[in-house]
């Protein structure tokens, strides 16, 4: 269930922690310059105003204790807010009463080195703040972030990417046509959900376009397997009233590729969001990746819904490969009847699953979308690092 931000904490208390000195700065650098900050802002790093008291053994030591604060920070109270855009590293917060930037401490930034991002979209947080001027809403500076629940994650180089937190459910849109669906692209997003610990659920848009059936028999295909699965069309409104009633009273984030219709969908909800839509280029049948950055809206029958910017690929190293076939529902009950206890479901004989396959009970596309994801290069440097 989507939770409100709890009121604000005025707890006190500071205490000591050891954290890791990033390799490529043995230096502090503070500024409350906004203009550096805006330039540094996209990939780089940007500190914000810190009351960090830095002690050890100077430039030769790998770690430094900072003080920080427990519940106020330079005698400003604590506010609890959600985060609902990221724009390079200042995060948009919401309080319910407004939304500001933030800057993240950089005690945390150490700590989720592995992190392409410390905080992200539908984090629950505590920022600081000092007293706002008339007519001017301050910068903040977050200084705790919740424990997260369900995560939609993907790998971003050699990072993870939290694409959005604490959320219940994912959408994952395609669309019958233009763009062609990608099955594919369906089932490693289902992956992703199960292992991020959210409900996956099917959506097939442009169902106005469906001529020869191909969204309505994937709708079946996800159906058959106990996924809630349903089609929608943004331009008649076909479905949109089920859209709606999924998304009430939960927290959900809307993922698929580029041009399926997402923000479409979300406007057909609420017209006064108004969220960009573009066109799918005529000669490549591709979106335009016109929703740039994932943008949590509050919806006024309760929960929240995050619209996504469209993805060509989704890659996931989440979960391990001796593990991938559980995350597939339809091999589950198959795989005691395969010959070999740590069959992978690729060359060996007496295979129950591939056996199913060739029977028809399991759909191909499904066996190739588990042989892929087998197949994918893995880094065990990553997956060691992987400590969200
Ligand atoms: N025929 C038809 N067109 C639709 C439907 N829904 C959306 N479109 C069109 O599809 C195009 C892409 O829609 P968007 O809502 O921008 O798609 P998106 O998934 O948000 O795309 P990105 O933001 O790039 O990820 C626009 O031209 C929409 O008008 C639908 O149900 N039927
Ligand atoms: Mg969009
Ligand atoms: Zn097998």
């Amino acid at each position: 269930m989507a939770k409100a931000p709890k009121p604000d904490g005025n707890k006190g208390n500071k205490k000591k922690v050891r954290v890791q000195f990033r390799r490529n700065r043995s230096t502090r650098a503070r500024s409350t310059d906004w203009t550096r900050r805006a330039l540094e802002a996209e990939g780089n790093e940007v500190d914000a105003d810190s009351s960090e008291a830095v002690s050890g053994k100077g430039r030769l030591s790998r770690r430094r204790t900072v003080t920080v604060s427990d519940g106020t920070s330079d005698g400003r109270s604590l506010t609890a807010g959600i985060v609902v855009a990221m724009r390079g590293l200042f995060a948009d917060v919401d309080d319910g009463k407004c939304v500001r930037p933030c800057t993240v401490r950089r005690v945390l930034r150490s700590r989720l080195i592995s992190e392409r991002h410390p905080v992200t979209v539908g984090d629950r947080v505590q920022f600081a703040v000092g007293a706002d001027r008339v007519g001017v809403v301050d910068e903040g500076v977050i200084e705790s972030v919740e424990p997260r629940t369900g995560t939609l994650r993907r790998r971003a180089g050699r990072r993870i990417q939290t694409i959005v937190a604490n959320v219940d459910q994912a959408i994952i849109v395609s669309s019958a046509d233009s763009p062609p669906p990608k099955p594919h692209l369906i089932d490693r997003y289902i992956v992703a959900a199960h292992a991020g610990g959210i409900t996956p659920v099917v959506c097939v848009n442009k169902i106005d376009l469906d001529q020869n059936g191909v969204g309505r028999d994937l709708v079946l295909r996800y159906e058959a397997l106990g996924y809630e699965a349903f089609t929608t069309s943004a331009l008649d409104c076909e479905g949109i009233d089920h859209f709606r009633k999924l998304l009430c009273d939960r927290a959900t984030v809307i993922a698929g590729q580029s041009g399926v219709g997402k923000s479409s969908m979300i406007n057909r909800i609420d017209p006064a969001l108004r969220l960009a839509v573009g066109d799918v280029v005529s000669h490549t049948n591709k979106g335009r990746h016109t929703t740039t950055t994932a943008r949590l809206i509050r919806l006024d029958g309760g929960g929240y819904v995050v619209d996504t910017p469209g993805v060509k690929s989704f890659d996931q190293t989440m979960v391990d490969r001796e593990d991938l076939e559980a995350y597939f529902v339809e091999f589950i009950d198959r795989v005691p009847h395969c010959k070999f206890a740590d069959c992978t479901h690729i060359h060996e004989s007496n295979c129950a699953v591939k056996k199913a396959v060739e029977q028809g009970g399991i759909h191909l596309e499904r066996y190739e979308s588990y042989v892929r994801l087998l197949e994918e290069p893995t880094d065990p440097a990553w997956q060691q690092r992987n400590v969200d």
